[in-house]
């Protein structure tokens, strides 16, 4: 069987978007590229204790830098280097980095993006993940982005995508005409095709969430989370449990096996703990081209809220279709209000 790496993909679905002349294909390659440069620095990690702590000098005599902040650099310099992209929203900086050099400020295109997820997990050798999402600029062309090209509804979006560090690396993508995963291959530094038009079961058996945070629940998420547990063979209940705490992985695994994520609005988090435009925009726009759902829990679709702000919160509940219809009419019948503690 013969392999297709992932800048052949890229450049075969090329003409779905005659209006983007070669645009996004370039602005997906560069991701692409910084994506193979932080999984090698990911996959130091744990020689970090050996060549040196972060904020020390390494045996080079540079500062060594957390992996967070060495994704977002890589992440911004690859794009800004693409000539498509005039300016990113991450999660790593408080305002918009609007590009200001010739080259990028003709960029058509701005992309928000978590570049390393999950980060609580890299001292631990767990998964941890990288999610991007791409819009057209709305201000004009030659100028520096601005705000408002950032603030847009998930609707928008012309493509979203995530990596995902784990037992093997891969880049799963979607420009609205479904979702195709790429496993890197390291004998050949490629991304190869592996996973071609990803579709998730309309029901599964996982469900993923912080149950620690139980007390501090919504009465509507603590019956769901009674009903997951109860015994009832037609429907596969009691569904199991599984939590990562890196949303990447969690959300990989659910979409490729079936299941329910949600982080709900709590007494610690009265917003919902996951940003809408980094992390639940790319995620809703995954979900949904692989037949699945997202929502807030109050029958709104994730996609269609307009953002307030760059890092806003919302509740996320995302994952199989008929389980997140089930959950939402608990959220409905039992209320979705936070306890106060
Ligand atoms: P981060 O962006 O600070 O890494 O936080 C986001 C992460 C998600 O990957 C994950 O779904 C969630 O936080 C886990 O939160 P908690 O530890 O509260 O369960
Ligand atoms: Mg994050």
């Amino acid at each position: 069987m013969s392999v297709v790496t992932l800048n052949e993909f890229i450049i075969e679905r090329q003409a779905d978007f005659p209006y983007a002349k070669g645009e996004l294909t370039r602005l997906l390659t560069h991701i692409g590229v910084a994506a193979k440069v932080v999984n090698r620095e990911v996959n130091k990690a744990g020689l970090v204790d050996i060549l040196g702590e972060a904020g020390s000098d390494n045996i080079q005599g540079e500062q060594q830098k957390k992996l967070d902040v060495y994704a977002d650099e890589k992440f911004i310099s690859s794009l800004r280097s693409s000539g498509e992209c005039c300016g990113i929203a991450s999660e790593e900086n408080e305002n918009v980095v609007a590009f200001d050099d010739e080259l990028a400020k003709n960029g058509k295109y701005i992309v928000t993006m978590d570049p390393l997820d999950g980060s609580s997990n890299i001292d631990v050798n767990v998964s941890i993940g990288t999610i991007f999402s791409i819009y057209k600029r709305i201000s004009s062309i030659g100028h520096k982005a601005k705000i408002e090209d950032f603030i847009q509804e998930g609707t928008k979006q012309l493509a979203a995508g995530y990596i995902i560090y784990g037992s093997s690396t891969m880049m799963v993508y979607t420009t609205g005409r479904g979702v195709n995963g790429f496993t890197l291959d390291p004998s050949i530094g490629e991304f190869c095709l592996s996973h071609p038009d990803i579709k998730t079961p309309v029901s599964g058996s996982l469900y993923s969430i912080n149950e620690g945070n139980y007390i501090k629940f919504p009465e509507g998420v603590k019956q769901y989370l009674k009903y997951c547990q109860e015994i009832d063979g037609p429907t596969g209940r009691p569904y199991t449990s599984r939590y990562i705490g890196s949303l990447v992985a969690d959300f990989h695994r659910n979409l490729l096996k079936g299941g329910i994520f949600i982080y709900p609005k709590s007494a610690g988090y009265p917003s919902g703990k996951l940003r809408l435009l980094y992390e639940c925009n790319p995620m809703a726009m995954l979900v949904e081209q692989a037949g699945g759902k997202a929502t807030d829990g109050r029958g709104n679709r994730i996609m269609d809220i307009k953002p307030k702000s760059l890092h806003q919160r919302e509740p996320f509940f995302v994952g199989s279709r008929n389980m997140i219809d089930k959950a939402e009419k608990f959220m409905l019948k039992y209320g979705h209000k936070e306890p106060k503690l």
